[in-house]
């Protein structure tokens, strides 16, 4: 029997160190923490996912502006908003939910985020910073899953790790994060020959793959910590992660859940993230 990662448990203390640093960096300097959350379109999920954050803005003290804009924007209209977000004072994080609809470059976006506001960590600056170990922000998913990690008591170092997706959101950058932990780090992907035999090694994985159920039991070893970045909506409405929760849970030392697990500490680093841009672009400690 597993033990359960509760990731509204650890979410919730993480926002709690942000509202009370909120708190006392308001009474010192007179000004809030902003995040400006921009969705393109209809997506249902994503339309969730943006409430989500607006909530959690208001729980920790920051101002929130939503921006949803119509189906059929423009990439030059998009690209004028992030402009204006990029010379608002009161703005100090800018998120563009992913994805945008097809007639948008998602890259031109992300490239025109000022760095300074990138609180996703997806602009080429930032991911590179990631890379060498010098930055402000980690992205928000593999930063989540990293301290889901860390709440179990488990080490990392030295443990074989393995990362089942590539995705510049969290496949790669999470494998990065492993890594700066002195983690023996496997990326695997749709081409990996025998995906099985490698899973089966892993002290920690992190499955990151977008398929209902792709990891089943024969996939683990026992005693694995086994974190599910999936988020699926099957037919019937429900959500569902990459893991095949039911037949994984009882060979896993440590697993999350979904939902309840990874998503949201995607949003407390955000939380995080932001809190973060506010302090260096006012010069507070
Ligand atoms: N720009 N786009 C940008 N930044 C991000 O960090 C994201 N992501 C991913 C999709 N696109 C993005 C998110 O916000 C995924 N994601 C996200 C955020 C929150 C939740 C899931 C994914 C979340 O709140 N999950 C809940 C369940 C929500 C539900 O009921 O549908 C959970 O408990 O897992």
């Amino acid at each position: 029997m597993a033990n359960l990662i509760d990731g509204k448990q650890v979410s919730a203390a993480v926002k709690e160190q942000v509202r009370l640093e909120t708190e006392k960096l308001v009474q010192e300097s007179g000004k809030r923490p902003g995040l400006a959350v921009v969705i393109v379109g209809n997506n249902p999920a994503s339309r969730v996912y943006v409430n989500n954050k607006k909530k959690a803005c208001e729980t920790v003290g920051f101002q929130s502006f939503e921006y949803a804009l119509p189906e059929d924007t423009t990439q030059e209209e998009l690209l004028e908003l992030v402009q204006t977000l990029n010379s608002d004072s009161n703005v100090n994080g800018i998120l563009v939910q992913l994805p945008v609809p097809p007639q948008i470059d998602d890259k031109a976006i992300i490239n025109a985020i000022s760095a300074e506001k990138d609180v996703d960590a997806f602009h080429p600056e930032n991911v590179g910073r990631i890379m060498i170990g010098d930055y402000a922000f980690l992205p928000c998913t593999p930063a989540g899953v990293m301290e889901l990690i860390d709440s179990t008591g488990v080490e990392i170092s030295g443990k074989k790790c393995v990362v089942i997706g590539r995705s510049n959101i969290v496949g790669k950058p999470m494998a990065m994060l492993l890594l700066h932990r002195s983690g023996t780090v496997t990326i695997c992907h749709s081409r990996t020959q025998d995906l099985a035999s490698v899973t089966r090694e892993a002290d920690i994985l992190v499955a990151a793959v977008g398929k209902a159920n792709f990891v089943t039991a024969d996939m683990v070893k026992d005693g694995a910590v086994v974190i599910d970045v999936g988020m699926n909506r099957l037919e019937n409405g429900k959500l569902c992660g990459d893991v095949d929760f039911a037949q994984v849970e009882p060979k896993a030392s440590w697993i999350t859940p979904v939902p309840g697990g990874v998503g949201p500490m995607t949003i407390a680093m955000l939380m995080k993230n932001t809190l973060t841009a506010f302090k260096k672009q006012n010069q507070l400690a």
